[in-house]
């Protein structure tokens, strides 16, 4: 994530915090054991980011990935860097160990990222060719990735995150040597490596900054009006007890939808100490947290059915979040705890699917 991306997330709490202070407000969820199954009780997908090395380390982990999620979307191990660190060497072994680990287990794979202007390879940066080669190294990353998958992964974000808050075109080393029309190539190579592979474009703040949304979306349909296939849009969802507002949430599942995109949260964690004040919060905070994915959730259920691709999580326990190491804090935005038992928001869930 940018560093203005962690900066936006804070001027947005310091703005909310005072005025709203729990958007999501308490309310008493009842105990429950995670006996059952997320996805057993869901009609759409249940989805999680995972982290290999847990899966085949830790049994509470492995063991709650198997029972609770239908989708496995790699947190690390398809990004540029782990799939392509030298330049014409791709690297398989851990991505197809994860593949066959999900296949065997009945889980469909979200493939996580062809395009992205962080976690690529240092080669990258340095390789030194002119618009030729730099349009051949494009076209081979993405189709080389693709094909590779064929039949394995379901779906790609085929591009993530580039866009500004402003909603104009991130400046990246795709649009710096590709140029700008680097999104409309990126989805034509992936669509033409595997034309059943459903298709997304993934970006954070999506669901609360209605400017950025509105720019993606135009940018998006006209790329559509040329014919390219896009099917649906990942809304990251990296939210906060404080922020944002169901009634933005709402506003935005619909635009998606209304505009025949598929609509897939895509990276779902509820922060519950966005200001770093609150390191060991209280069982009210919880509850909140719980309210907070209770209001998300049954506003997911409200979008037609052939629109929800589903929701993913970004991680099982908050001993996996990538939040802590990120912004130097502690927090709690996921559906387990540190030791892999069931917190409120998991009750809420499995209640509300
Ligand atoms: O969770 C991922 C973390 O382990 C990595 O260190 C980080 C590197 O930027 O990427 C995290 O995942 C990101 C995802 O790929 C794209 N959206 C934002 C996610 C959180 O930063």
């Amino acid at each position: 994530m940018p560093s203005t991306k962690k900066l936006n997330l804070l001027v947005v709490a310091f703005a909310c915090v005072g005025v709203i202070p729990f958007a999501c407000k308490k309310t008493t969820t009842a105990s429950c054991d995670a006996t059952r199954s997320l996805h057993a009780q869901s009609k759409f997908s249940i989805g999680v980011a995972i982290q290999l090395g847990q899966y085949e380390n830790n049994l509470d982990y492995a063991r709650l990935a198997d029972q609770q999620f239908n989708s496995f979307t790699p947190e690390n191990a398809f990004k540029a860097e782990n799939l392509h660190p030298i330049e014409n060497v791709f690297e398989w072994t851990e991505a197809d160990r994860l593949i066959s680990i999900a296949l065997r287990n009945n889980k469909t794979v979200h493939g996580h990222t062809l395009i992205w202007h962080q976690q690529n390879p240092a080669w990258l940066s340095s390789f030194q060719g002119d618009a030729e080669a730099w349009e051949a190294l494009f076209k081979n990353h993405i189709q080389t990735i693709v094909t590779h998958f064929k039949g394995k992964v379901k779906a790609w974000d085929v591009v993530n995150e580039a866009f500004n808050e402003d909603g104009t075109l991130r400046n990246s080393i795709w649009k710096e040597k590709i140029g700008p029309t680097y999104i409309e190539k990126a989805f034509r190579y992936a669509q033409a490596a595997d034309p059943q592979a459903v298709l997304f474009y993934n970006d954070f703040n999506l669901e609360s900054n209605p400017l950025k949304r509105k720019q993606v979306l135009t940018y998006l349909n006209q790329l559509r009006n040329r014919g390219v296939k896009i099917s649906g849009i990942g809304l990251q969802m990296h939210v906060s007890l404080q922020y944002p507002e169901p009634t933005q949430i709402a506003a935005a599942f619909k635009e998606v939808f209304n505009q025949d995109y598929q609509v897939h949260v895509s990276e779902l964690d509820i922060s519950v100490n966005l200001l770093g004040n609150n390191n060991n919060p209280d069982a009210a905070v919880f509850e909140a947290q719980a309210d907070c994915l209770g209001k998300i959730v049954t506003l997911y259920k409200q979008i037609p059915q052939q629109y929800q691709y589903g929701i993913t999580f970004w991680g099982i326990s908050d001993n996996d979040s990538w939040i802590p190491a990120y912004f130097n804090r502690q927090d709690y935005p996921l559906l387990f705890d540190k030791n892999y038992q069931p917190k409120p928001a998991y009750c809420k869930l499995i209640e509300l699917l």
